[in-house]
């Protein structure tokens, strides 16, 4: 056939149905949302409610999105830019209408068309169902990159899974005990996705591979699956630039098990369809845990396929030689859940494409690179080659040639050095033997990165230090992660964002966070210090209200707000906050009223999931609960103390806590959180840090000042010395911290509720108490006796580093990271829409 000749018919016609941009004026906005509701929804001016509104009212910024995210994928595929692909298992997005209307520029005018047909447009965001396609930090900090990338115009897509079900709702019983129910969040339309039915994959799963020669091998048999994409756009702000991130379903093949079908067999027919279906059910809920769940696995290789497949087609379309596809593509894995990608690249380029083995990859490691967010060993990806063997016959090969060759050359560089040979192997020898996923991502790609400083110098001593020793430094990089403030200051803090605004002239800040720094200017201008605090209180109300209508208790808004929220984990250690709770508690009961009068007041708030698996974590959540109902109910004490734990943690709740906080608690073992996230997104509200000195809290301090944050607790060199002498030269707690050991007992006695439950919790510090909570413990309490100190006693020093804090979070914006990565490993250029 010769070349098409588009567009078909009467080009007038076409040009005049298209909308150049995006709808500017509110008139059209209105007469857009109407049309949504009479034809899109079906329904009339006089039967429509809040959920309907937010539904027409998506769907009218949706088209916005879609003229937008069209024209940008029409520059790049005219301007072919080199494009970076970011591969992330979770994307934790949150609520989409509030950040589509800010970033098109266009939420004013939404706000008074809504205004016109009657509804708040605060009401209709409210409306909005989280997407919760992820666990913690490692997915929101991707919802936050695909963010910055298209705000600042670089061609970046993201890939994921279109997961059915996302991070489990969480209740709380009677007793305490966390609840989980399912996440069924795409049961309501979803307005931000978008599905491309005709951009479908067949992924194989099974069968067998035969070797043909020349490193060549056939895979064939075994089930084929159908990826359908889903896209969902991303506006950038105050830019045309749209990006996108493609989400994968699993569908059955059309025509699958077409025989037991004819037969009249349609359980077996149905079964086959249900195990397609599985595969983009459900998010997995572990957060830093690795779990060999064949299922996983299949997740990951099915992602990692259809995302592949997908990136060499665009790749095809150049008609370029495979040799320049580095120079086109670059691909980041997001931790190691997308490692299968190296061998599925490199069986692409040599059984299919026929591309010689060695320059198959050279093309390979040239194209990936690896982002590390954990040293926790029990994080770490380790998948039984027998697994491997039985789903990805093909890649198991190529795995074990890979391992051949790169063995060889390291016993080139250390001859006869076994161990070392032994510790670098992908594989783990054993019965059964294991791949070692980080290895492999780290032998696969050109640069490796960790998410903060201490975190990248972790990997480089510890899990990747005979890499180094054999790749050079070069390889290895730090990028300190960021966080986009139109969500994290704008969106959340529209109160602060505008006092900000009024003194700064415009919210440049929004765009270049460095800017922030021009209000230290009045950093000791009473009335702005009163309208920071007012802010702040209002934000304190806000949260309250909050409170009040979903527990239906009451807080003392002129108390400290205190807030430690995110996933429970025993290296988080929300045991020790809890067990420097029950400590305050014992020193208020033991004063006289007038001595308690002189005290700081503090309202305390946890929030955060524990995996459903994670027992000493869940327990955990049972101790803060009815620690909570005995403390929040003692009239001798609380009016200085309450404590609270809020169901159901999310961006959404996220959104309402973290302009709220006076102190938020990031209290990790030191060398244990890579970096934190939500660090950098209290102190940008204006919350002073308490913390230790690990992942990102250092370069926080560094930036804001050491005067400006609450440190305390061992440094991580101690760390390991430690955890030694707790085995070898145990020390009971009565004599690490006797404040600590009363607060067991009081725990042991009864006082807080039938003890016996949490048994296992507290046997954790009794025993080896990995974590050390024991050994940081009494300085922890100390950190709390200043903060509270200074917070009573120096209200205008407190805004003061209030404002400090804030303003000297340029460093921690998601824009310079993303620029890290576009300069320093992707090498890709700012691509704008003309
Ligand atoms: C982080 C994870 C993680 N690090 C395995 N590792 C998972 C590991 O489902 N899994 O198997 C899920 C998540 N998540 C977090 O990444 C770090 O703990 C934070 O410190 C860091 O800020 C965040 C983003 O880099």
């Amino acid at each position: 056939t010769g070349a098409e000749v588009w567009p078909r018919g009467d080009a007038t016609t076409w040009k005049s149905g298209m909308r150049g941009g995006v709808e500017a004026d509110v008139g059209e906005i209105s007469k857009n949302i109407v049309h949504h509701v009479q034809t899109s929804l079906a329904r009339q001016a006089y039967n429509i409610d809040d959920a309907g509104a937010y539904q027409a009212v998506a769907l009218a910024a949706r088209d916005d999105l879609i003229i937008n995210w069209n024209d940008t994928q029409m520059c790049y595929t005219q301007k072919a830019p080199k494009r970076a692909y970011y591969l992330s298992l979770e994307w934790l997005m949150g609520r989409t209408l509030d950040n589509a209307l800010l970033n098109l520029g266009l939420k004013e005018k939404f706000r008074s068309s809504t205004d016109k047909l009657g509804f708040t447009l605060e009401d209709l965001i409210d409306q909005e169902r989280d997407a919760g396609l992820g666990n913690g930090g490692l997915g929101r900090l991707a919802a936050c990159y695909i963010d910055s990338s298209a705000s600042s115009e670089l061609p970046v897509w993201g890939y994921g899974l279109r997961y059915h079900y996302g991070i489990f709702q969480q209740f709380i019983s009677p007793d305490g005990s966390q609840l989980e129910a399912p996440d069924p969040w795409l049961e309501n339309a979803n307005a931000w996705e978008l599905p491309r039915f005709d951009v479908t994959y067949d992924v194989r799963f099974f069968g067998h591979a035969e070797r043909i020669g020349n490193n060549r091998a056939v895979w064939s048999g075994g089930q084929e699956v159908m990826a359908v994409a889903y896209d969902v756009p991303i506006p950038g702000y105050e830019t045309r630039n749209t990006n996108n991130i493609r989400l994968w379903d699993s569908k059955p093949k059309r025509g699958f098990d077409l025989n037991s079908f004819n037969a009249g067999d349609y359980e077996r027919a149905l079964e086959a369809s249900n195990s397609a279906s599985q595969i983009t059910a459900v998010l997995y809920p572990n957060d830093n845990h690795w779990l060999g769940k064949e299922l996983r696995l299949k997740q990951q290789y099915f992602w990692t396929a259809a995302s592949l497949a997908d990136i060499v087609r665009r790749f095809k379309n150049l008609d370029k030689s495979f040799s320049e596809f580095p120079d086109y593509v670059a691909i980041q894995l997001n931790d190691t859940h997308p490692t299968l990608a190296i061998p599925e690249l490199m069986r692409i380029l040599v059984d299919e494409e026929e591309v010689d083995w060695n320059e198959a990859w050279n093309i390979t490691r040239r194209t990936f690179a690896y982002t590390n967010h954990t040293v926790l060993p029990e994080a770490l990806e380790k998948w039984p080659v027998p697994l491997i063997q039985n789903l990805l016959p093909r890649h198991m090969q190529i795995i074990f040639d890979l391992n051949l060759t790169f063995l060889q050359a390291v016993e080139k560089v250390f001859p006869k050095d076994t161990e070392r040979l032994a510790r670098m192997s992908l594989i783990q020898e054993g019965v059964p033997q294991y791949v070692r996923m980080a290895n492999l991502a780290c032998i696969g790609s050109h640069t490796v990165n960790g998410v903060a400083e201490l975190h990248s110098q972790l990997v480089q001593t510890n899990i990747l230090k005979d890499f180094v020793e054999f790749y050079g430094r070069d390889k290895f990089r730090n990028v300190t992660n960021g966080i986009t403030p139109r969500r994290w200051l704008d969106q959340c803090n529209p109160r602060l964002s505008a006092l900000i605004a009024g003194k700064l002239g415009s919210k440049a800040f929004l765009k270049d966070l460095f800017q922030l720094e021009g209000i230290l200017k009045w950093v000791d201008d009473a009335d702005f210090q009163r309208e920071w605090r007012e802010v702040k209180h209002a934000n304190k109300e806000r949260l309250a209200n909050y409170v009040r209508s979903t527990l239906g208790s009451d807080i003392n808004t002129d108390a400290m707000f205190d807030v430690q929220v995110k996933r429970i984990h025993e290296y988080k250690r929300q045991t020790m906050n809890i067990f420097g709770v029950i400590h305050r508690y014992l020193t208020l009961k033991a004063m006289t009223p007038a001595q308690r009068k002189a005290t700081t007041a503090r309202a305390i708030f946890f929030a955060g999931k524990a995996a459903p698996g994670y027992y000493i974590a869940k327990l955990c959540i049972r101790l803060i609960v009815n620690v909570s109902k005995i403390i929040n109910e003692d009239p001798d004490t609380k009016e200085y103390l309450t404590m609270h734990f809020l169901p159901d943690y999310s961006v959404s709740l996220a959104e309402i806590l973290i302009p709220a906080s006076d102190i938020s608690q990031h209290i990790s073992t030191a060398g244990t959180e890579a970096s934190g996230t939500s660090n950098m997104k209290f102190c940008l509200n204006g919350g002073l840090l308490l913390g230790t000195v690990d992942g990102a809290n250092i370069e926080i301090a560094e930036e804001v000042g050491e005067d400006n944050v609450f440190f305390f607790g061992h440094l991580t060199p101690a760390v390991e010395d430690l955890r030694h002498q707790h085995v070898y030269h145990p020390v009971p707690v009565e004599e690490r911290s006797p404040a600590l050991a009363n607060v067991l007992k009081e725990i042991q006695s009864g006082r807080f509720g039938d003890p016996s439950p949490y048994e296992p919790l507290l046997n954790t510090i009794y025993q080896n108490d990995y974590y050390l909570v024991s050994d940081d413990f009494d300085s922890y309490i100390q950190a709390n006796e200043i903060i509270d100190k200074e917070y009573k006693s120096d209200p205008v020093g407190w805004v003061k580093k209030s404002i400090t804090t804030s303003a000297k979070m340029g460093k921690f914006s998601s824009d310079r990271a993303i620029m890290n990565y576009a300069e320093e490993i992707w090498n890709i250029e700012k691509t704008t829409l003309d």
